[in-house]
Order: C-alpha cells, then structure tokens, then sequence
C-alpha cells in the first residue's frame, strides 16, 4: 500500500445516507452520545466532523501531491488570520451543503441552527487580517502550495457592545467551546528563546552564540484551507504559547508558594493569550515584540524541516522557498535567518544574505508614517540580543553600499539607515526593504505614494524592487455565501456558476442592465437582503460604512453629513426626501480615545434622531454592535451606497470597497486606495466621486489648512459644527468639534462642501430607480478583477514565480 499517494485512504461516500452514516457513526464514536439525546451543540460538532473529514481526505492527496513534486512553496507570515466562520464555507467548498442538510435534518435540526452555533475565530484587527484569509483561500483555489503561519491567540479581537454611551469591550474566548475545525500536531512543537546574552565563538568573526534567559514552547496546530472547484487543500498553521517543565518552580511549590511556582510558565503563555487590538498605531510593548518573534521563530524552524524532507543542503533553499511578510510585524524573519543560517548551520555570512534576500518579500499596507513599526533599540538589546548584532551588521554593509552609490551624502545615509537616532529605535520597513527581494504596494495609488514618500530613497537606490499587488476578495465568501440570492441570478444570467471562481466572467451581465425584467429581479433581491438585515425600511436608501474606527477613514465627515441632513428636515419638514437609513459598523482601538469620542457621539445623534418624530421618517441611524466577518456577510448584501471617504492618500487599498461594489452597492469616495481603480473599471458615471486627491491633499497640508475658513464661509457646515460645540450631542460632540476645528491631521472640512453636493447627487439617482438599478448591476459587472484568485495570479507570476500542483482527483 503506498502511503505517500494517499491510496488506502477509504473514500467518503457521497450520497446522503453515506453522509447520514458517517454523521452517526461519528456522534457515537467521537461525541460519545446518542441520537436521542444529541444536542444542538452535539449535532454541530458532529456535522463540523463529519464534513471536516471529508476536507482531511482531500488534504491527505494534496500532501501526496506535493510531496511527490517536491516544489517552490510558498510561507505566508501573518500576525493575523480572519477566517470567517467555517461551517457554511466548508459545505460549500466540499460539495456537501445539500446531503448535510438532509443528514442533520433526521437529527431533528437545521443547518441554519446549526451555523449559528460556528463562532469565527476573530485572530486579526480589520483589512490586513481579513486579506490574508482570503489570500490563503485563493491560494489553494489556485493550486499553489502554501503554508499560512499565524498565532492562535486564545483571546481574539475584543467584542463590542455598543450603547448609548459608546464602545465597551469584552474579551472574546472564542475557543471556549471548542473548535471542531482544528488539528493539534504537538509532534511539531518548537523551542523558542528570549532575553539572555551572546558568547563569541573562537576564530569565528561572525558566528555568535545566543545563551538565551528564558525558553517557551511553540506548539502549533492547523485550520484547513481548501480550495473551490480544485482538489487543493492547504493549511494556516497557528503556534500557541506553552510554558516548558522547566519554568515550573516545584521548590518553591513545595515551600507553600504556589503563585510564584508557576509565575514563569504564566509568563510564557501569555505570548499568545491576546491580540494587540490596534490597527495602524503601534504601542511598542514588549509583549507585542515577543508575539512577533515567537511566530517567526517556529516558523521559520517549520519552514526549514518541511524543506529538509525533500531536499538537502542549503543550495536549493531559496529555489524552494519564498516567505511572503504580511506587513512588518514577522520583519525579525529576515534577522532569525541570518541567525540561524550563520550561527546553526554555520553558513558563511555572504552566502546566508544572499539565501536570506532572495527568500523573503515584504507587503506594505501602510502610509501612515505614525504606523510604520519601530522599536526602542534597548529593548531589542534585552529581548532579542543576537539579533539587534544581526541587524547591526546588516546594517553597516548596507549603509556601505549606499556610500558607494552616493559617496557623500551623509543626510541620505541617516534617513535609509535600519537604526534611527534620537531616540534610536529600529526601523522594521526598512530592514524589510533591505532583506527582501520585493516589496509591494496593495493598491496602485498606494504603490506609487510608497516609491514618492515614504520609500523613495529606495526605491531610488533599487526601483526594480518595488511593485504593485492591488488587493482582492474571496468572491466565494463575499458573494456566493454572503448573497445566495444574488449568486443564483448571476448564475443563471450568465447560464454558468463559473464566474465563482472566475470572477471576471461577471463582464457578461453588462448587457442584462438594459433588460428590464433583470432589473426588476435585481431590485428585488436589494430589498430582500434589506429585509433579512432587518436595519431599517428596506424600501429607504441604505448606506453603509463599515470599517475600523479611524480619524483617517473620516466616520466623522459621515456624522457632519447625517446632522446637516437632521437640521435641513426639520427647518423644511414638509419637503419631499430621499428616506435614509444610515448604518455604521466597526470597532475602534480600545486606547484610541478620539475614535471612541466618534462612535459615542454617533449613539447619540441616532437616539437624538430616533426620538424626534419630525426627523424619524425620514432618517435612521443604526450601529449594530460589534462588527466582524459573520456581520459584514449580512450587511454587505444589502448595502445601496458604500461610504469610502478616507483623505486621499490615506487608505492604502481598503477591501470593503471591493465586496461592496461587486454586491451592486454604489460607492461614494475620493480618489484614495482601490477606489481610484474601481472608478476606472465601473466607469465614472457609475461612482460618485468627490473631494480633494492626494496630492491637492498634500499641497493643502503644505499651504495651510485653516478649518475657521469653511467653518465660516459654510452655513451648514457652521450650524453642525455649533450644534456640536453646544453640547447638543454631548460632551463626546463637543470634544470631536473641536479636533474638527483644530489641528485636523485628515482635513475633514475642506472636503464637506464637496461630500455633501454629492450626496445630493447620489439623491438625484436614487429617484431614477431604472438608473440606480443599472448603475448597480454595472458595479457587480465590472468589478471580477477583485477578485483575490486574481490577486494571487500577480503574486505569483510577478513576485513568488511559483507555479501551480494540482491535485489528482480520487477516482
Ligand atoms: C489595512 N491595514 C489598510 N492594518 O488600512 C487597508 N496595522 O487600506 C488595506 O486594504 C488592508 O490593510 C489590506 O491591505 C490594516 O488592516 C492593521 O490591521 C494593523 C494591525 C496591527 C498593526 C497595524
């Protein structure tokens, strides 16, 4: 019997009573319990069984597969994954959705109640996270080995609740129940070190020896990825912090001090009991530090056994391996190599570099100088002292080469240099750009700005180095699952589901905008998905802006614009409107108090409004609590325009963008991110546009930026921003009107003439519901480039040079 081809694996019937029997079988043998006394609990983690098998038998072939192929992988290193909820997903992607739900129904449940019980693992902030789920989807979709490497944190992004008074936070156990779609393989345990000191070794100028002060144990389990319409199935490997045997202190248990005994192993699993829940500012702690090492470190010693099973020697590593850093937070990768290439396998230090180089690319996400990472040099020197001496000497040679180039030029010296002075502190992008063979952009704006700012003396001294990847979705989660209705009449428009996983097929409903009764269907389809949503009439306009709290992202020109609305109905009641349910969502950084101040003063202004009966009909504001993945799949569907006002300049890509327009909502937004791409592809007349762009942005910023002017000369924009300093919406109010006023790093005012015209635009369409309709279809129509199978095609052929293993069927 040959193991390695998978053949002996005895194959998992298709047809609903082999379902039914493989479900039962698995509620006696593995939940220990009986049909007449299954829970609903019971069912879920038998269904979740059942269908995670028939993933494990497709994982067990692609691991044959790519064994036998021996080829160029691919290590995607992500501080953060959010999956999304699997159960729904996984039906989906092996085949089963229909025979389960006949299966699970002879157990006397729904599979609707049933995917209520799936909790999504919350393992990331917002936009980065969620990329790097879909990118491992398309990934396997698109048959290439890869390998996600994560943190299993037991604490995912907090839960918010939100009331009157704002944002609370709750710690989200996400895990406490269990989780059905994971496998422990503690076989694969790594060691990791902190702190200590180095020793030098004799007649080595080079080679150091790490003694570190304190070890934790990685232990790693995975969540499979499977692919759609492929045999493909990869996994997302996550270590979990354990403490070793060693930091258990048994004297000074035995001595009656319990606490104290196991200080250090709480100490060591704490690594990855929470997710930092910041995005885009860093807080430079220590433990965020120790979470971005302890993932590189078990990584990379994966990476390299996973490697040593076909191969030997260290000639073929970089052929073999490419290392995809998902923005700088896994950038120590590039220094735990060289440590291990020189120090443990005693490599020379020229031939690890270049190994080291061509083995890792880095993806910025980023242009916020505040959010570009840096850490104190100190604390480096503490916690990681063999690779603050990498960095060093990393540092030095490039420095030498950059003399070369321009002999002289000392200033330039200073701003490329991986150590900045005063204070000094590393600077993690630039060590990424240096110990990379790419670095990329997300969208095509935010590639350019990179190579102009904040990267140009880079990208001056290697302007090969830097590309463009513009971001994409899962057209699998964003649209088949998050829209059935949507996806059954795209289906049978085009006479074909292909475009599911070929999203650019979508091009041929353009001809069904002109076709009335399609139309018709269209519409009807918004408001059921409105229905379903429950949020507001669905007969009125629903528009969404769903996101992270961020200053940046500009929640506030939004609130400016719902008050100015609020103050025009009740100066003109009797005038005709556009009915308005305005729907916000998102969670903003518990430490980021101006962001908080937005998402109170949002509470009030929708209960000032839901209590005036003048205003009411006419205008709600709703703000469901705690937005994640499972939330954004309802409201997505169901979303008329699709708020996307960041400062230009500001909003690397954005992807809520992308799933909004390809379900047929409209975008209001500047010329930021991946808006500017998806105007070019709807066309103009199918986007509403407006606001200053980045550079008229930055020219603002240079001549002076002064909020009184528009305050001023604006009567509307003056009534809302007094009816804020009043008092009127609170203190929160208060406090977000005179930031407004200030210093406003986002120049929320100069754009609110240009916001609210256009509004009155989106208005005027609104009325003409044939155009609206057409406009929308055309969204969908044209937006199948971003879809994320297409992100990873550029990746592949223009940064990984990987190509696909496809995985033999089983028959
Ligand atoms: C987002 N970044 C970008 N960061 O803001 C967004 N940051 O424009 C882009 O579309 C998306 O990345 C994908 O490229 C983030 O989401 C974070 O979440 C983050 C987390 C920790 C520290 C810093």
């Amino acid at each position: 019997m040959d193991l390695r081809q998978g053949i002996g694996l005895r194959k998992l019937g298709k047809t609903a009573e082999e379902f039914q029997q493989d479900l039962l079988s698995n509620l006696y043998y593995r939940r220990g319990t009986t049909v007449e006394s299954a829970s609903a609990r019971d069912a879920y983690e038998t269904l979740s069984q059942t269908v995670r098998d028939r993933l494990a038998e497709r994982r067990a072939r692609t691991a044959a597969a790519h064994y036998a192929s021996n080829p160029r992988w691919v290590y995607y290193l992500s501080a953060e994954y959010l999956l999304g909820a699997q159960l729904e997903q996984n039906l989906l992607y092996s085949g089963t959705g229909e025979i389960a739900a006949e299966a699970v129904k002879a157990l006397g449940f729904s599979i609707e109640d049933l995917e209520d019980l799936d909790i999504e693992p919350g393992l990331g902030n917002g936009g980065l996270g969620r990329l790097a789920a879909c990118l491992v989807d398309s990934m396997a979709t698109r048959d290439i080995p890869a390998v996600g490497y994560g943190i299993r944190y037991d604490l995912g992004i907090f839960r918010q609740i939100i009331t009157e008074n704002g944002q609370t936070e709750l710690p989200d156990d996400w895990a406490f129940q269990g989780n059905p779609w994971e496998f422990p393989a503690p076989d694969d345990r790594q060691t990791v070190g902190f702190y200590g000191h180095t020793e030098p070794v004799p007649g080595s100028q080079t080679r150091k020896v790490w003694v570190p002060g304190e070890i934790v144990l990685g232990e790693p389990s995975h969540m499979l990825v499977p692919g759609y319409g492929t045999e493909t199935v990869n996994i997302v490997r996550l270590w979990s912090a354990k403490a070793s045997e060693a930091s258990f202190d048994l004297s000074r248990f035995s001595a009656g001090q319990y606490a104290e005994a196991v200080q250090e192993a709480v100490r060591a699993e704490n690594i990855s009991k929470v997710l930092y829940p910041d995005d885009s500012t860093e807080l430079g702690r220590e433990l965020r530090l120790k979470q971005q090492y302890f993932l590189v470190s078990c990584s990379l010693r994966d990476i390299i056994r996973r490697f040593r099973l076909r191969n030997e020697g260290w000639d073929g590593f970089a052929e073999k391996t490419v290392i995809q850093l998902n923005d700088t937070h896994p950038t120590i990768a590039i220094a735990e190599l060289m440590r291990l290439l020189v120090d443990e396998y005693e490599l020379e230090w020229d031939r690890a570099w270049e190994i080291t180089r061509k083995t890792f690319a880095y993806t910025c996400h980023t242009l916020l100088p505040e959010a570009l990472e840096t850490w104190p040099v100190h604390l480096f020197e503490r916690l990681l002292p063999r690779h603050l001496e990498i960095i060093y000497l990393i540092n030095m040679l490039f420095l030498r080469e950059v003399e070369a180039r321009f002999p002289g030029d000392d200033d330039r010296l200073r701003r490329m240099s991986i150590i900045g002075e005063e204070p000094r502190m590393v600077r993690m992008a630039h060590l990424a750009v240096v110990g990379t063979e790419a670095v990329n952009g997300v969208a095509e704006l935010h590639s350019k700005l990179l190579r102009e700012t904040v990267l140009d003396d880079f990208a001056e001294l290697w302007p090969a180095k830097f590309q463009n990847v513009t971001n994409g979705i899962s057209p699998r989660r964003f649209v088949r699952i998050a829209n059935p209705r949507l996806s059954d009449l795209i289906t049978e428009g085009l006479g074909t589901d292909t475009w599911i996983r070929d999203l650019e097929r979508l091009e041929g409903l353009e001809r069904l905008a002109d076709d009335a009764s399609f139309r018709e269907r269209w519409q009807a389809i918004k408001r059921a998905n409105k229905v379903d949503l429950a949020a507001g009439d669905p007969d009125s306009l629903t528009d969404v802006m769903i996101k992270r709290f961020h200053e940046y992202k500009r929640q506030q020109l939004k609130v400016l614009h719902v008050i100015t609305l609020y103050h025009r109905i009740r100066q003109d009641p009797g005038r005709d409107r556009v009915p308005r349910t305005v729907l916000f969502a998102g969670k903003a950084a518990p430490a980021y108090h101006a962001a908080k101040d937005i998402i109170r003063l949002i509470a009030t202004v929708a209960a000032t409004i839901e209590k005036d009966p003048v205003v009411s009909p006419y205008l709600k504001v709703v703000f469901p609590s705690n937005y994640n993945v499972t939330l954004a799949e309802k409201i997505i569907p169901a979303a008329d325009l699709s708020e996307q006002i960041s400062l230009a300049g500001k909003e690397a890509s954005g992807t809520g963008n992308m799933k909004l327009a390809l379900n047929g909502a409209i975008t209001i937004g500047t010329m930021d991110g991946a808006n500017i791409e998806i105007r070019a592809r709807v066309g103009e007349e199918n986007f509403f546009l407006f606001g200053l762009d980045a550079y008229e942005a930055a020219n603002a910023r240079i001549n002076g930026y002064f909020p009184h002017r528009y305050y001023e000369h604006d009567p509307e924009l003056r009534a809302a921003l007094d009816a804020l300093g009043s008092g009127a919406f609170g203190e929160s109010g208060q406090r977000v009107a005179s930031s407004l006023m200030s210093w406003d790093e986002y120049l929320t005012l100069a754009d609110f003439r240009s916001y609210l015209d256009c509004q009155e635009q989106v208005e005027q369409a609104w009325h003409d519901r044939e155009r609206w309709t057409r406009m929308s279809i055309l969204n969908t129509a044209h937006c199948g480039f971003f879809s994320s199978d297409r992100t990873i095609a550029d990746y592949a052929a223009r940064i990984w040079r990987v190509a696909p293993v496809p995985v033999p069927h089983d028959d």
